[in-house]
């Protein structure tokens, strides 16, 4: 290659870089492995260092990595959150070790896991946690204190008062509540996370903690970034301290005491990869005396007493047996890969999703195909690519009709789900009824995916309504059925009837409205009557709901098949209010009103004014009318302003709303 080709590639890589970091750091759905980044960024830093002069100043290598986003207050770090510089092979980590005798003299080393999450630092005053905070660039981080407070690993008091700590630990999701999450999502037509580190990070960031909460987070800390009250030497003598504190400090780390025990300990921790709860992305080596530490010192980027050590992906050929379509709940077909069984990254895989016809076609998947297999996020198996075709095999095609019930299928605007036409499909009818009666929806208890089969075979359930009207007798009449389960069922189907509403709009399986979007609706509007005549702008005035959502929900309630079933809900008996008391409101200016917040207001969150409105009986509104009695106006506003004042309507801003609120909140 000439310079100039050269300099071209390096071109390239740097925009392709910037792109993938910011599916990483700032939309949390990478594309690719990070395995596959790290590669990109050694080959222009390869390049970068051959040639100076090619080197900019905007390229990604002269940064430390992702840069605080602007929803969190920022927090500067006193003590740099340093990152780490990766090793991909043996011959790195002993010149590691090189250049740490060269300066520094022998050491004894600590290796332990890298735990595949997000860097944080939490602060104590006297033994009380005060701050929590993300990595950000290093420097400068984002205020995380009330999401770092729903993580149950973390103490919010420590065993002794230390006058101040910095600790720096690693948030994460275990592999069971990444399953748990992602089960969740899907059953809800969700948008899921790639892997556990994704839905960290997702989670972690959160303007709403009670989500955050929901998600299970975990902390490992392995370091102390500054603390006044104690004497520590050594790594390992800080993790011991750590944990008599009350830190879950990482769950293994080996003492070493030259660079082959060092190897040793990071195959070995290699060989642990998919056995552990936690995702690992690989190793870390760190000399363990603090004076080490201090005459080795940093470079702008990285500590030089300490090097990662990433373990390539593992990857392994298979042959694909076939290919499997489910039907979903809401119709779309889901063609699954079914492959001779190979052991990944610790587990047998012999099945994963080939997503939609587009990705078979874009890797001309065939059956019979020699392909390669790895897990994404070490959890998740993905097809890598086709090695070879098998003599003859044809490009493979989704069927176009549904293998269920044999109705034709569709593409449905520009989606790349097929989907099956017919709404009385049993697949989908068997789809809906394991989600109507789970756990987050109706949950009725011992109706098993497998009796509901018989159900429906047998012709007792048509849909999940049909479940109010089952006798006894009917239940009987299944195969294996005993008296006592048949009485336990009729009960557990009778209390559902008392369900909270948000249950039941979540259990009927609209498009988009997952559990929280459903707890939202209901507690906008409390009743199913009230939700039903809600207009797509209406329901859109709720903090949480973007126009999808909001279109979706209109949409659904405004078939007539939908009114029917309201009516058939009401004769079943089934609750259709919302059962969680609105507080007692006194009269106020707001009560029956409606208000349009714009702009942003200096105090309050949006979120905020908005809730105070409701709980004084009034209505926040998304848009503008005539039917509009307030507009609460702040900073910038901009349209929304201009039209409610052309139609005169009272405006006030966030000192007046105070006046108004009085002593009601
Ligand atoms: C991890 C992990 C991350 C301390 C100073 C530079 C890097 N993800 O598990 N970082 C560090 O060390 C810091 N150790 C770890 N185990």
């Amino acid at each position: 290659m000439d310079i100039n080709e050269i300099k071209a590639r390096a071109e390239d890589l740097r925009s392709q870089i910037i792109y993938h970091n910011n599916r990483y750091y700032n939309e949390d759905s990478p594309e690719i492995s990070d395995y596959e980044y790290d590669m990109l960024l050694r080959e222009l830093e390869k390049i970068e260092s051959d040639y100076p002069q090619l080197i900019t100043p905007d390229s990604p290598t002269q940064r430390v990595g992702g840069e605080a986003a602007e929803k969190f207050s920022p927090v500067e770090h006193t003590v740099p959150m340093e990152s780490l510089h990766d090793s991909f092979s043996p011959e790195e980590i002993r010149e590691f070790d090189r250049r740490v005798r060269e300066n520094a003299g022998g050491t004894v080393y600590a290796v332990e896991p890298k735990i595949d999450g997000l860097s944080v630092s939490a602060e104590y005053r006297n033994g009380i946690f005060v701050r929590g905070s993300t990595r950000g660039d290093g420097r400068v981080g984002e205020d995380i204190t009330d999401n770092l407070k729903t993580i149950r690993s973390l103490p919010m008091k420590l065993t002794r008062p230390i006058p101040y700590l910095e600790v720096r630990g690693e948030v994460y999701m275990s592999q069971e509540s990444f399953e748990q999450l992602t089960r969740r999502q899907e059953e809800n037509e969700e948008k899921t996370f790639k892997n556990p580190r994704n839905a960290a990070a997702g989670s972690l960031r959160q303007k709403n903690a009670a989500i955050t909460k929901e998600r299970n987070l975990d902390i490992f800390v392995f370091n102390i970034q500054q603390i006044d009250g104690a004497e520590l030497s050594g790594h390992i003598q800080s993790l011991d301290f750590l944990r008599e504190l009350g830190f879950t400090t990482l769950p293994f780390y080996y003492r070493c005491e030259n660079i082959d025990e060092v190897l040793a300990r990071i195959d070995e921790i290699g060989n642990m990869r998919g056995e552990l709860a936690f995702g690992i992305d690989g190793a870390v080596i760190k000399a363990d005396s603090f004076d080490v530490r201090e005459t080795l010192g940093s470079t702008a980027k990285f500590p030089r007493w300490a090097e990662a050590y990433k373990y390539p992906p593992e990857e392994k050929e298979t042959e694909l047996l076939d290919v499997e379509i489910n039907v979903g709940r809401t119709g779309v077909l889901t063609p699954t890969a079914i492959f001779a069984p190979v052991t990944l990254a610790g587990t047998t895989v012999s099945r994963a999703t080939l997503h939609n016809e587009e990705f078979i076609a874009e890797k001309d998947i065939r059956i019979g195909d020699t392909v390669v297999l790895r897990k994404a996020g070490e959890i998740i198996p993905e097809v890598v690519s086709v090695v070879r075709h098998k003599d003859g095999a044809q490009p493979y095609r989704m069927p176009r009709v549904c293998p269920s019930c044999g109705s034709p299928v569709s593409f449905e605007n520009g989606e790349a789900a097929l989907r099956c036409t017919n709404t009385e499909c049993p697949a989908q009818l068997m789809r809906h009824m394991i989600h109507f009666v789970s756990r987050d929806a109706m949950d009725i208890d011992g109706l098993g995916e497998r009796i509901l089969h018989d159900m429906s075979e047998s012709g007792l359930i048509h849909s999940p309504f049909d479940l109010y009207r089952l006798t006894r007798d009917d239940i009987l009449s299944l195969e294996g059925k005993k008296d006592k389960s048949a009485d336990n069922l009729i009960s557990a189907i009778e209390k559902s009837k008392s369900n909270d509403l948000y249950r039941l709009v979540f259990a009927l399986g609209i498009r988009h409205i997952g559990q929280r979007a459903a707890k939202l609706l209901a507690d906008r509007f409390r009743t199913l009557d009230e939700i039903a005549a809600a207009k797509a702008e209406d329901i859109l005035s709720i903090e949480g709901y973007g126009d999808i959502m909001a279109q979706s929900a209109a949409d659904y309630f405004a078939m007539d098949s939908t009114k029917k079933m309201i009516e058939e809900i009401k004769q079943l008996g089934l609750n259709t209010k919302n059962l969680t008391e609105k507080q007692e409101i006194k009269d106020n200016p707001f009560m029956g009103k409606t208000v349009v917040i714009t702009g942003t207001l200096p105090t309050y969150k949006r979120s905020e004014a908005q809730e105070i409105i409701e709980k004084l009986g009034g209505k926040a509104a998304g848009s503008v009318s005539k039917k509009t009695d307030y507009v609460l106006a702040g900073e910038a506003a901009g349209s929304k302003l201009t039209k409610a004042q052309q139609l005169g309507i009272t405006i006030i801003d966030e000192d007046e709303f105070r006046r108004m609120i009085g002593g009601n909140i």
